[in-house]
């Protein structure tokens, strides 16, 4: 058993989290949640939801953004991030917080419309994914203008790039902006997140 376990679900964002692993270099067991409603499950993250990364030593991390930075934290010399106290740390730490509560929770409407309404009505929901299409359309664009080139913060990729390629690649509109693309290929060069990318099934 390694110190690290990542509960992960395929084409969820626990493949940003794996990424993140794998950059690292350190070793991780990987276990596959069939179901977020699980007692054992729960008892681990009350909200059901995957990313989870257990630390040996105890402490347990729910919430992508959390997770990424905690690692960053304990691994500095992985360069998740850039260096603290540098502009572009704090760069960085503002775009993976916007994505996480911004688009994240967006593209969970557009997909699972019925769940953000107390209305049954088929309009309702149709209502709820329209408004969230509006928003991620509104989000990447934003995200799009602050790309410096090739990656968000420069030369140098980070995690960052990598939850933007992982949220781009759950809605096509924005698969298709310039800037996106362009940032989504280059972050798959990077061997460590192209297997992460694979293992959980992303690209298809
Ligand atoms: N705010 C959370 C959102 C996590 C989330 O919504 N995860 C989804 C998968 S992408 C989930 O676990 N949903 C429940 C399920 O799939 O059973 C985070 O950033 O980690």
């Amino acid at each position: 058993m390694s110190g690290y376990t990542l509960y992960w679900k395929p084409g969820s964002g626990s493949m940003v989290v794996e990424a993140a692993l794998r950059m690292i270099g350190v070793a991780f067991d990987a276990v596959e949640v069939d179901d977020t409603a699980d007692t054992a499950f729960l008892a681990l993250n009350p909200a059901g939801k995957v990313p989870v990364l257990k630390l040996a030593c105890g402490p347990v991390i729910a919430e992508s953004a959390a997770i990424l930075i905690s690692l960053d934290d304990m691994f500095p010399e992985a360069r998740l991030l850039p260096p603290r106290g540098r502009s572009g740390h704090v760069k960085a730490v503002q775009w993976l917080i916007f994505m996480a509560t911004n688009i994240y929770p967006a593209c969970l409407r557009y997909y699972y419309p019925e769940r953000h309404t107390t209305d049954p009505a088929p309009e309702a929901a149709e209502a709820i994914r329209s408004q969230a299409a509006l928003d991620m359309d509104r989000d990447f664009a934003r995200l799009a203008a602050a790309v410096q080139g090739p990656f968000l913060t420069g030369q140098t990729m980070t995690i960052t790039d990598v939850y933007a390629a992982m949220l781009a690649d759950w809605y096509d509109s924005a698969k298709n902006t310039p800037e996106i693309k362009a940032l989504v290929g280059r972050v798959l060069e990077n061997p460590a997140v192209a297997e992460a990318w694979r293992h959980h099934g992303f690209g298809a």
